[in-house]
């Protein structure tokens, strides 16, 4: 192993987006809900953890572009650049880790989707990681200072763990990080717990790491609470990252207990599932600890395609009635809903459309159903043939725009990338893209809003949530690829 000991100085951690501008003017970006995620405020207190010194720079380009000119000045003897990754822009992210590595710069890459290719990353990067950064910051950066991880190691090391880290010993993320930026919403995410104990066959998650489940202390979450920036009134808003935040019902009911307890003017947002809506001293704990809005994958709302997502504890039946217990103590919905299941024909778009309206939930999260590398999905039908293309995470921007057969730019929910049971891939695509812009058309926004916000606040917020996911569905124009990035 080749050893050309330095010291690690600087750190560049960057978390991508989509590589295109696309109104006339060629300014304006993929509209993408500009939410701070957790992951480079956690990588930066793991890099002070073991290097309290060192310098850092953070872009994650929902917020902030990269500023090639800045990297460029930075010495590469002791940079390092950590990428985090996620499938929908792995081919972005090989293409912007060769041009780092091409300026001179170690780079490591970590996230969902090299927990789930590393081997396929090896070859783009002179790190790729499998598993969470707690466990591996370290190593990282001792390979990084021991020279055996630079810039021409390629095929890149490997780091690798089969186990879950404690969570109870995760530092508190550095949203600091973020101040910078004025494009973000004032929202912070935390995480309180990594696992869920569902089998989706779609779930990008379950397979990634271990089976297993990890959580917070209650006393950890408290004090990253008192983190994050106090509102006029003394508010506190923020979203639990959690796959499934209600996964143990005894500890979010404790953990919303004692978060109403400690901030009464807290106001927060989380993922669940709606089997827990069945459990009225869970809602009763959360709503009084501040809970607001949920997002609920409802994931479909014909029984038999819950069944071909093997998601069990969810009957469409209740699920009018569970929307109700929800409203009843003023938690806004978003449901999540996905269309493309072997048993969703043509009319399910129809349906769907009506069931949203008629039902009460605030916001549609849309999405085609996509086959994730670390899914159940994904191994089915590989073994039926239905891929139309494979890997589709790696074509590039212009391939992956044919997949939503030119009906919009935007490719985040309804790019097809398989062949449907009972319809055509187009018609998939065309289909879910109708339902979001049904949903959102003004003639059905304002009607909902005033009926389920009758306060102004919450009125304010429905109106900003609903224009965010509105712009999911109504882009148009022209993409233009930047020309700043290379092909792989
Ligand atoms: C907030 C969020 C968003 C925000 C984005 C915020 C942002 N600025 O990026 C919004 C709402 C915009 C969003 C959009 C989307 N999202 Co999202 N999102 C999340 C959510 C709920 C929380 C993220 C978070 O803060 N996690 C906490 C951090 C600490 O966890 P982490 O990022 O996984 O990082 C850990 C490890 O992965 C690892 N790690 C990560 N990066 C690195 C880097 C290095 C160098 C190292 C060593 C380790 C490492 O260490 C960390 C600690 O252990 C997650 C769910 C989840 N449980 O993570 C989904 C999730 C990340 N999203 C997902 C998806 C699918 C999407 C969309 C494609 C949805 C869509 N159809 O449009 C888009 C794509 C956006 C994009 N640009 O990539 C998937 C990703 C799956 C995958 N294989 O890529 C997730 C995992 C949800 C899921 N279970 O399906 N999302």
């Amino acid at each position: 192993m080749k050893t050309d000991s330095r010291k690690l100085e600087h750190v560049v951690l960057i978390n991508i987006s989509y590589p295109t501008r696309i109104n006339k003017r060629g300014t304006t970006s993929i509209p993408e809900i500009p939410i701070g995620a957790a992951t480079l405020p956690l990588l930066a207190a793991l890099v002070h953890q073991y290097r309290p010194d060192c310098e850092l720079r953070s872009y994650d380009e929902i917020g902030t572009h990269v500023d090639f000119d800045y990297i460029d000045g930075l010495p590469r003897k002791s940079t390092l650049i950590l990428m985090s990754v996620r499938t929908t822009l792995a081919y972005e992210a090989m293409q912007m880790s060769r041009t780092l590595r091409e300026m001179g710069f170690a780079v490591v890459m970590g996230g969902p989707h090299i927990s789930a290719c590393q081997e396929e990353a090896l070859q783009y990067t002179n790190g790729a990681v499998h598993g969470e950064a707690e466990i591996h910051m370290k190593d990282i950066i001792e390979a990084f200072e021991s020279g055996a991880l630079n810039a021409n190691t390629l095929p890149g090391l490997r780091f690798h763990s089969d186990k879950n880290c404690d969570l109870t010993g995760s530092p508190i993320p550095e949203r600091e990080i973020y101040k910078s930026s004025r494009t973000y919403m004032n929202t912070g995410v935390i995480e309180f717990s990594r696992g869920c104990h569902f089998r989706c066959s779609f779930c990008a998650s379950s397979n990634l790491y271990t089976q297993s489940r990890s959580f917070k202390s209650i006393g950890q979450i408290l004090a990253e609470i008192s983190t994050l920036t106090v509102y006029p009134g003394g508010y506190r808003f923020w979203l639990f990252g959690d796959d499934n935040f209600t996964t143990s019902h005894k500890r979010a009911i404790k953990l919303s207990i004692e978060i109403g307890r400690h901030y009464p003017k807290a106001r927060w947002g989380c993922a669940m599932t709606i089997s827990s809506a069945r459990d009225p001293e869970l809602l009763d704990a959360m709503a009084d600890g501040g809970l607001r809005y949920a997002f609920i994958g409802f994931d479909s709302i014909l029984q038999s395609s819950l069944a071909d997502a093997n998601k069990t504890g969810a009957e469409v039946c209740h699920y009018e009635k569970l929307i109700k217990e929800l409203k009843k103590r003023n938690i806004q919905i978003t449901a999540a809903l996905v269309f493309g299941f072997d048993s969703d024909d043509v009319s399910v778009f129809q349906k769907t459309l009506k069931w949203s309206l008629e039902n009460g939930v605030d916001l549609l999260n849309l999405n085609v159903l996509r086959p994730y590398p670390s899914s159940l999905l994904y191994q089915k039908l590989i073994q039926e043939g239905r891929m139309i293309y494979d890997p589709w995470w790696l074509q590039p921007f212009e391939t992956r725009l044919k997949m939503v057969h030119d009906l919009s730019p935007n490719i985040s929910g309804i790019m097809t990338t398989f062949r449907p049971n009972k319809m055509s891939a187009r018609e998939l695509a065309e289909g879910t893209l109708w339902v979001g812009r049904e949903f959102y058309k003004a003639r059905n926004v304002f009607p909902r809003i005033i009926k389920n916000n009758k306060k102004i606040v919450p009125f304010l917020v429905g109106l900003k949530s609903n224009y965010y996911y509105a712009k999911e569905f109504s882009v148009k124009g022209k993409v233009v690829i930047d020309p700043g990035r290379c092909q792989i």
